[in-house]
């Protein structure tokens, strides 16, 4: 169901016309080419937030932390309720959003140390690699986190494969995450900054002789650890994972909310006579959650709470850029996080302690790590000024659908089978999204299927108790009707057995032999 605010037919311009023209090109009719050229070529830039709940937007039913910016994104464009990132962390997730492919395909996909290889097959069809063929140039710019180089990175030199290797024309990245060595920005494959003279070591099993670490050396610290994170000191923050060397290169945390809105601002006018496509990979809220001093107390809640005020004022001066270079009405943007809201997540940063009334899950149930709806339903937008009405749409969709999507939008056949073509759903002209899907958490799965979430028996804990989070583990089958019940507070695995059964028979049909995989232990980071 859409519900619009306004009527799509009452505001087709002259631009919409030659949108749908397009589409008609798409379903086999014959149209001016000419138009087809600029039509089904628009801008598409991913706006993508690291651990940003369901309900941290104002537009998504936040009342205590102000989010004007994504706000008016969000209320300008269609908003999803029903929006899921493929897995309740980030790899997976980015796995998934990259390359249409289920994470849970790929036993690499998981969340990755900082010197894991690269794990998507430079074969493999991705988003920017599909769009390159369409005549775009790619970009990324912030988090990547899905692994470089073949596994014996020498970070001193060329550092590939890597994003320039699966598609992206151009990169400018921290490797792995915030509270990971190497603590450095990497351009197309290069450490930015990095004096030859003070080559960088990494390595995630031992410390290098003489150097404080976060355990050792709690005088050194300026934001202490609560779990991991207690290795090499960067910046006063002890990460995860030791390194030695580069000084010069080694990012200044409280900066790189203005060093990536840069970035993703100088590729827009470098690139903005070409269609292009831009993954605009926020590092907020993960942690460590480091504001600039600017906005450091602006949200009331501690530095959580502060990231996500910088990083919504971020992408409202990366939209501005959009406007400024007279992109905004040819260019589709998409904004949604890569899973579920954590509280502590290694750090005291008194995201607990100052939270307040603000609820980061909003209805829903679990977080970050968890099979139930915390963990993947996350904010979900598209705009496209004069092209998307806007509108609220519950139609059940995943970030993984995009591919196949932008590849029809673009006239490409590079599409894969786990990503659904919903480009009608994603401009708001159908309502009906996917039937089903499979969820993701920490090499566990779960399913939702029409109003149904079904989640099968696990060992582990209940609850995690470092983060606080429900997991979602029980040793037995789980089922919750979500349209009557969106907290997941009334299973009903006993009381409905038919649909129980109708829904497991439909998932262990899905994941089939990709599915059996080996439950890892759960890895907080
Ligand atoms: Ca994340």
């Amino acid at each position: 169901m859409i519900t619009k605010k306004r009527n799509i037919y009452m505001t087709v311009g002259p631009l919409q016309f030659l949108f749908l023209s397009g589409l008609i090109v798409l379903n086999g009719c014959t149209t001016s080419p000419e138009t087809d050229e600029d039509v089904n070529k628009p801008n598409i830039v991913i706006i993508y937030a690291d651990d940003l709940g369901y309900g941290e937007l104002g537009a998504y039913g936040a009342t205590e932390l102000k989010t004007p910016n994504l706000d008016k994104l969000a209320n300008g464009g269609l908003r999803f309720t029903n929006g899921h990132a493929s897995s309740a962390t980030c790899t997976p997730s980015r796995y998934a959003l990259l390359t249409g492919v289920y994470p849970w395909r790929n036993k690499n996909a998981k969340i990755l140390p900082g010197t894991a290889p690269l794990i998507i097959d430079t074969a493999q069809i991705t988003i920017p690699k599909m769009l390159r063929s369409k005549g775009y140039h790619t970009g990324i710019v912030g988090k990547w986190h899905l692994g470089l180089g073949n596994g014996n990175v020498n970070w001193n030199q060329r550092i590939s494969p890597g994003p320039n290797e699966v598609g992206f024309d151009y990169s400018y990245i921290m490797a792995a995450t915030q509270d990971r060595v190497p603590t450095v920005y990497i351009e197309n494959g290069y450490v930015d900054k990095l004096d030859p003279n003070d080559p960088i070591e990494i390595d995630y099993d031992n410390n290098y002789e003489g150097q404080p670490t976060g355990k050792d050396n709690p005088e050194l610290l300026k934001m202490k650890w609560h779990h991991g994170h207690n290795n090499t000191i960067v910046n006063g923050i002890p990460r995860i994972g030791f390194m030695k060397g580069g000084e010069s290169a080694k990012w200044i945390d409280e900066d790189m909310a203005d060093v990536f809105l840069k970035g993703a601002q100088d590729y827009v006018k470098k690139h903005k006579n070409a269609p292009f496509f831009l993954y605009y990979a926020l590092q907020q809220p993960h942690v460590p959650r480091t504001p600039h001093p600017r906005f450091v107390g602006s949200s009331g809640m501690g530095p959580r709470g502060d990231v996500i005020v910088e990083a919504d004022w971020a992408v409202g001066e990366f939209i501005n850029t959009l406007k400024e270079e007279g992109l905004l009405e040819n260019t589709l943007i998409v904004f949604s996080s890569d899973n579920g809201p954590v509280l502590n997540d290694g750090y005291y940063d008194d995201a607990v302690e100052k939270i307040g009334d603000h609820n980061p899950k909003g209805p829903l149930r679990g977080g970050k790590y968890s099979l139930f709806e915390a963990g993947t339903r996350v904010p979900f937008v598209t705009y496209w000024q004069g092209k998307i009405a806007p509108g609220i749409s519950d139609a059940l969709v995943s970030q993984m659908d995009l591919l196949s999507s932008l590849a029809t939008l673009v006239g490409s056949d590079e599409i894969t089978s786990d990503s659904q073509n919903l480009l009608e759903v994603f401009t708001g002209r159908k309502g009906k999204g996917r039937d089903e899907l499979v969820l993701e958490a920490t090499s566990r799965t779960a399913f939702l299927k029409g109003d149904w979430a079904m989640i099968p028996p696990y060992s582990g804990p209940a609850i995690s108790k470092h983060v606080n989070i429900e997991l979602g583990n029980s040793k037995d089958y789980q089922l919750y009707d979500l349209k009557a019940d969106l907290g997941q507070n009334n299973d009903l695995s006993e009381e409905n057995t038919d649909k129980l059964a109708e829904l497991r028979a439909c998932y262990e049909t899905i994941l089939g032999e990709d599915g059996n995989n080996k439950i890892e232990a759960l890895e907080l980071k």
